[in-house]
Protein backbone atom coordinates (compact mmCIF):
# COMPACT_ATOMS: atom_id res chain seq x y z
CA UNK A 1 0.00 0.00 0.00
CA UNK A 2 1.40 3.65 -0.89
CA UNK A 3 1.26 6.16 1.32
CA UNK A 4 1.62 9.63 -0.39
CA UNK A 5 1.83 12.51 2.52
CA UNK A 6 2.09 16.33 2.53
CA UNK A 7 3.72 17.77 5.27
CA UNK A 8 5.90 20.81 6.00
CA UNK A 9 7.73 19.03 8.99
CA UNK A 10 8.31 15.56 6.68
CA UNK A 11 11.27 14.21 9.25
CA UNK A 12 8.79 13.67 12.05
CA UNK A 13 7.76 10.90 10.15
CA UNK A 14 10.60 9.04 10.19
CA UNK A 15 9.07 7.21 13.79
CA UNK A 16 7.43 5.28 11.36
CA UNK A 17 11.14 3.34 11.01
CA UNK A 18 10.52 1.72 14.21
CA UNK A 19 8.90 -1.34 14.84
CA UNK A 20 5.83 -3.05 13.02
CA UNK A 21 5.76 -0.01 10.57
CA UNK A 22 9.03 0.18 9.79
CA UNK A 23 9.40 -3.53 9.07
CA UNK A 24 6.35 -3.06 7.16
CA UNK A 25 8.20 -0.04 5.15
CA UNK A 26 11.27 -2.26 4.68
CA UNK A 27 9.76 -5.18 3.18
CA UNK A 28 7.91 -3.46 0.70
CA UNK A 29 4.54 -4.01 2.45
CA UNK A 30 3.66 -0.30 2.40
CA UNK A 31 5.52 2.93 1.18
CA UNK A 32 5.49 6.38 2.43
CA UNK A 33 6.42 9.55 0.10
CA UNK A 34 6.53 12.66 1.63
CA UNK A 35 5.60 16.10 0.23
CA UNK A 36 7.09 19.03 1.53
CA UNK A 37 5.05 22.36 0.29
CA UNK A 38 8.29 24.48 1.13
CA UNK A 39 9.82 23.00 -2.53
CA UNK A 40 6.61 24.02 -3.96
CA UNK A 41 7.02 27.70 -1.86
CA UNK A 42 6.08 30.64 -5.18
CA UNK A 43 7.94 33.82 -3.57
CA UNK A 44 11.93 34.35 -2.75
CA UNK A 45 11.24 33.93 0.75
CA UNK A 46 10.10 30.35 0.72
CA UNK A 47 6.78 31.27 2.33
CA UNK A 48 4.42 28.73 3.44
CA UNK A 49 1.87 30.12 5.57
CA UNK A 50 -0.12 33.82 4.85
CA UNK A 51 -2.95 35.67 6.39
CA UNK A 52 -6.32 34.84 6.84
CA UNK A 53 -9.07 37.22 4.74
CA UNK A 54 -11.39 38.84 7.17
CA UNK A 55 -8.08 39.14 9.39
CA UNK A 56 -8.01 38.38 13.19
CA UNK A 57 -5.05 36.07 14.82
CA UNK A 58 -3.17 33.25 13.46
CA UNK A 59 -1.97 31.96 9.93
CA UNK A 60 -3.10 29.76 7.03
CA UNK A 61 -1.28 27.39 4.89
CA UNK A 62 -0.26 29.43 1.97
CA UNK A 63 -2.58 28.24 -0.79
CA UNK A 64 -0.17 28.17 -3.80
CA UNK A 65 2.49 25.92 -2.40
CA UNK A 66 -0.15 23.58 -0.85
CA UNK A 67 -1.91 23.59 -4.00
CA UNK A 68 1.40 22.54 -5.90
CA UNK A 69 2.69 20.05 -3.58
CA UNK A 70 -1.29 18.29 -3.47
CA UNK A 71 -1.26 18.42 -7.67
CA UNK A 72 2.17 16.64 -7.52
CA UNK A 73 1.42 14.01 -4.81
CA UNK A 74 -1.87 13.33 -7.37
CA UNK A 75 -0.14 12.95 -10.24
CA UNK A 76 2.42 10.55 -8.75
CA UNK A 77 -0.70 8.56 -6.98
CA UNK A 78 -3.41 8.73 -9.19
CA UNK A 79 -5.59 6.53 -7.36
CA UNK A 80 -5.21 7.59 -3.86
CA UNK A 81 -8.22 9.51 -2.21
CA UNK A 82 -6.85 12.27 -0.56
CA UNK A 83 -7.64 13.10 3.37
CA UNK A 84 -7.41 15.68 4.88
CA UNK A 85 -6.58 15.62 8.98
CA UNK A 86 -8.25 18.19 10.72
CA UNK A 87 -10.34 18.61 14.29
CA UNK A 88 -13.47 19.31 12.10
CA UNK A 89 -13.11 15.70 10.49
CA UNK A 90 -14.90 12.63 11.46
CA UNK A 91 -13.97 10.56 14.11
CA UNK A 92 -11.16 8.04 12.96
CA UNK A 93 -12.22 4.77 14.27
CA UNK A 94 -10.52 1.29 14.00
CA UNK A 95 -13.82 0.47 11.80
CA UNK A 96 -12.26 3.31 9.27
CA UNK A 97 -8.53 1.74 9.12
CA UNK A 98 -10.46 -1.38 8.13
CA UNK A 99 -12.00 -0.01 5.05
CA UNK A 100 -8.96 2.52 4.59
CA UNK A 101 -6.27 -0.48 4.27
CA UNK A 102 -8.32 -2.35 1.86
CA UNK A 103 -7.53 0.35 -0.61
CA UNK A 104 -4.24 0.60 -2.38
CA UNK A 105 -3.56 4.18 -2.09
CA UNK A 106 -3.88 7.28 0.29
CA UNK A 107 -2.51 10.78 0.13
CA UNK A 108 -2.64 12.34 3.46
CA UNK A 109 -2.96 16.07 4.23
CA UNK A 110 -1.18 16.94 7.73
CA UNK A 111 -2.07 20.74 8.13
CA UNK A 112 -0.19 23.12 10.14
CA UNK A 113 -1.74 26.85 11.55
CA UNK A 114 -5.09 27.54 11.42
CA UNK A 115 -5.67 25.33 8.30
CA UNK A 116 -6.10 25.56 5.06
CA UNK A 117 -7.99 27.44 2.25
CA UNK A 118 -12.03 26.07 2.24
CA UNK A 119 -11.63 25.89 -1.82
CA UNK A 120 -8.85 23.70 -1.49
CA UNK A 121 -10.66 21.77 0.90
CA UNK A 122 -13.84 21.89 -1.53
CA UNK A 123 -11.79 21.05 -4.58
CA UNK A 124 -8.71 19.13 -3.77
CA UNK A 125 -10.26 16.54 -0.32
CA UNK A 126 -12.07 13.47 -0.98
CA UNK A 127 -12.55 12.89 3.01
CA UNK A 128 -11.73 14.54 6.24
CA UNK A 129 -10.45 13.06 9.95
CA UNK A 130 -9.97 14.07 13.73
CA UNK A 131 -8.21 11.85 15.88
CA UNK A 132 -10.11 12.46 18.70
CA UNK A 133 -11.75 15.46 20.43
CA UNK A 134 -7.96 17.59 21.94
CA UNK A 135 -6.19 19.59 20.35
CA UNK A 136 -2.68 18.67 18.94
CA UNK A 137 -0.16 20.98 17.03
CA UNK A 138 -0.40 19.93 13.27
CA UNK A 139 -1.90 17.19 11.14
CA UNK A 140 1.28 15.40 11.27
CA UNK A 141 0.95 13.15 14.57
CA UNK A 142 -2.95 12.46 13.50
CA UNK A 143 -1.21 11.12 10.07
CA UNK A 144 1.28 9.15 11.61
CA UNK A 145 -1.37 7.37 13.71
CA UNK A 146 -3.74 6.59 10.84
CA UNK A 147 -0.64 5.09 8.85
CA UNK A 148 0.41 3.33 11.98
CA UNK A 149 -3.16 1.97 12.61
CA UNK A 150 -3.70 0.61 8.83
CA UNK A 151 -0.53 -0.83 8.49
CA UNK A 152 -0.92 -3.02 11.21
CA UNK A 153 -3.64 -4.45 9.10
CA UNK A 154 -1.94 -4.91 5.84
CA UNK A 155 -1.72 -8.72 5.79
CA UNK A 156 1.84 -9.98 6.64
CA UNK A 157 2.49 -7.03 8.62
CA UNK A 158 2.14 -8.62 12.46
CA UNK A 159 4.46 -11.09 12.97
CA UNK A 160 2.81 -14.44 14.21
CA UNK A 161 3.45 -13.59 18.08
CA UNK A 162 2.22 -10.06 17.30
CA UNK A 163 -0.83 -11.52 15.83
CA UNK A 164 -4.35 -9.79 16.30
CA UNK A 165 -6.49 -12.78 15.42
CA UNK A 166 -5.97 -14.99 18.93
CA UNK A 167 -8.25 -13.16 20.85
CA UNK A 168 -11.13 -12.89 18.25
CA UNK A 169 -13.64 -12.27 20.62
CA UNK A 170 -11.55 -8.89 22.04
CA UNK A 171 -12.74 -7.33 19.09
CA UNK A 172 -15.13 -4.18 20.63
CA UNK A 173 -13.98 -4.50 24.06
CA UNK A 174 -11.02 -3.87 25.90
CA UNK A 175 -7.99 -6.11 26.05
CA UNK A 176 -8.30 -8.11 29.59
CA UNK A 177 -5.04 -8.24 32.29
CA UNK A 178 -1.93 -9.42 30.90
CA UNK A 179 0.85 -11.21 33.68
CA UNK A 180 4.16 -12.54 33.26
CA UNK A 181 7.38 -13.75 35.48
CA UNK A 182 7.89 -13.46 38.26
CA UNK A 183 4.70 -14.92 40.23
CA UNK A 184 4.81 -12.94 42.82
CA UNK A 185 5.27 -8.45 42.27
CA UNK A 186 5.22 -6.45 45.37
CA UNK A 187 3.30 -9.02 47.40
CA UNK A 188 0.41 -9.35 44.34
CA UNK A 189 0.40 -12.84 42.97
CA UNK A 190 -0.79 -14.25 39.68
CA UNK A 191 -4.34 -15.24 39.08
CA UNK A 192 -4.39 -18.32 40.21
CA UNK A 193 -6.14 -19.96 37.11
CA UNK A 194 -3.90 -18.60 34.48
CA UNK A 195 -1.47 -21.15 36.41
CA UNK A 196 -3.86 -23.76 35.80
CA UNK A 197 -3.24 -25.30 32.75
CA UNK A 198 -7.29 -25.00 32.20
CA UNK A 199 -7.35 -23.57 28.88
CA UNK A 200 -11.48 -23.53 28.50
CA UNK A 201 -11.20 -22.12 32.23
CA UNK A 202 -8.51 -19.54 31.16
CA UNK A 203 -10.35 -18.40 28.02
CA UNK A 204 -13.67 -17.97 30.52
CA UNK A 205 -11.28 -15.89 32.69
CA UNK A 206 -9.91 -13.60 30.19
CA UNK A 207 -12.70 -12.89 28.49
CA UNK A 208 -15.05 -11.90 31.41
CA UNK A 209 -11.93 -9.28 32.74
CA UNK A 210 -12.63 -8.13 28.80
CA UNK A 211 -16.40 -7.71 29.67
CA UNK A 212 -15.68 -6.35 32.89
CA UNK A 213 -12.98 -3.39 32.33
CA UNK A 214 -14.75 -2.51 29.26
CA UNK A 215 -17.78 -2.11 31.33
CA UNK A 216 -16.37 -0.50 33.79
CA UNK A 217 -13.99 2.20 31.71
CA UNK A 218 -15.95 2.33 28.67
CA UNK A 219 -19.57 1.56 28.86
CA UNK A 220 -20.13 3.65 25.48
CA UNK A 221 -17.93 0.31 23.57
CA UNK A 222 -20.85 -2.01 25.79
CA UNK A 223 -23.43 -0.12 24.18
CA UNK A 224 -21.87 -1.17 20.85
CA UNK A 225 -21.49 -4.76 21.24
CA UNK A 226 -23.88 -7.52 21.02
CA UNK A 227 -23.51 -9.73 24.15
CA UNK A 228 -24.11 -13.69 23.60
CA UNK A 229 -25.69 -15.42 26.38
CA UNK A 230 -22.20 -16.60 27.71
CA UNK A 231 -20.83 -12.89 27.54
CA UNK A 232 -24.09 -12.32 28.98
CA UNK A 233 -23.52 -14.43 32.31
CA UNK A 234 -19.89 -13.68 32.41
CA UNK A 235 -20.71 -10.07 33.02
CA UNK A 236 -23.34 -10.48 35.29
CA UNK A 237 -20.84 -12.81 37.35
CA UNK A 238 -18.32 -9.77 37.26
CA UNK A 239 -20.81 -6.88 38.42
CA UNK A 240 -21.86 -9.18 41.13
CA UNK A 241 -18.62 -9.96 42.26
CA UNK A 242 -17.53 -5.79 42.48
CA UNK A 243 -20.88 -5.48 44.43
CA UNK A 244 -20.13 -7.90 46.94
CA UNK A 245 -16.23 -6.92 47.54
CA UNK A 246 -15.95 -3.25 48.32
CA UNK A 247 -13.40 -0.96 46.07
CA UNK A 248 -11.35 2.04 46.71
CA UNK A 249 -13.31 5.00 46.06
CA UNK A 250 -12.05 6.56 42.45
CA UNK A 251 -11.95 2.52 40.97
CA UNK A 252 -14.83 3.52 38.80
CA UNK A 253 -16.98 0.83 40.23
CA UNK A 254 -21.01 1.61 40.63
CA UNK A 255 -22.46 0.21 43.71
CA UNK A 256 -25.90 0.20 43.92
C1 LIG B 1 -8.46 27.93 17.33
C2 LIG B 1 -9.15 26.70 16.95
N1 LIG B 1 -8.29 25.52 16.82
C3 LIG B 1 -9.14 24.41 16.32
C4 LIG B 1 -9.50 23.47 17.39
C5 LIG B 1 -7.19 25.77 15.90
C6 LIG B 1 -6.39 24.59 15.55
C7 LIG B 1 -5.73 23.85 16.52
C8 LIG B 1 -4.95 22.77 16.17
C9 LIG B 1 -6.28 24.21 14.24
C10 LIG B 1 -5.50 23.14 13.89
C11 LIG B 1 -4.82 22.43 14.86
C12 LIG B 1 -3.95 21.32 14.48
N2 LIG B 1 -4.63 20.03 14.61
C13 LIG B 1 -4.72 19.20 13.59
O1 LIG B 1 -4.23 19.51 12.51
C14 LIG B 1 -5.46 17.96 13.73
C15 LIG B 1 -6.14 17.38 14.85
C16 LIG B 1 -6.32 17.82 16.21
O2 LIG B 1 -5.82 18.86 16.67
N3 LIG B 1 -7.06 17.03 17.02
C17 LIG B 1 -7.61 15.86 16.61
N4 LIG B 1 -7.48 15.41 15.39
C18 LIG B 1 -6.74 16.18 14.51
S1 LIG B 1 -6.47 15.80 12.92
C19 LIG B 1 -5.58 17.15 12.64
Amino acid sequence: MRFDVISLFPAMFTALKHGITGRALTRGLAELILWNPRDYAVNAHGQVDDRPYGGGPGMLMRYEPLAAAIQAARAASPAGQVLYLSPQGQPFTQAVAQRLAQTDALILLAGRYEGIDERLLNTQVDAVWSVGDYVVSGGELPAMLMIDSIIRLLPGALGHTESAGQDSFSAGLLDHPHYTRPEVVAEQVVPDVLLSGDHARIRRWRLQQALGRTWQQRPDLLQQYPLSDEEQTLLVEYIDAINESPQPTGSGVIRE
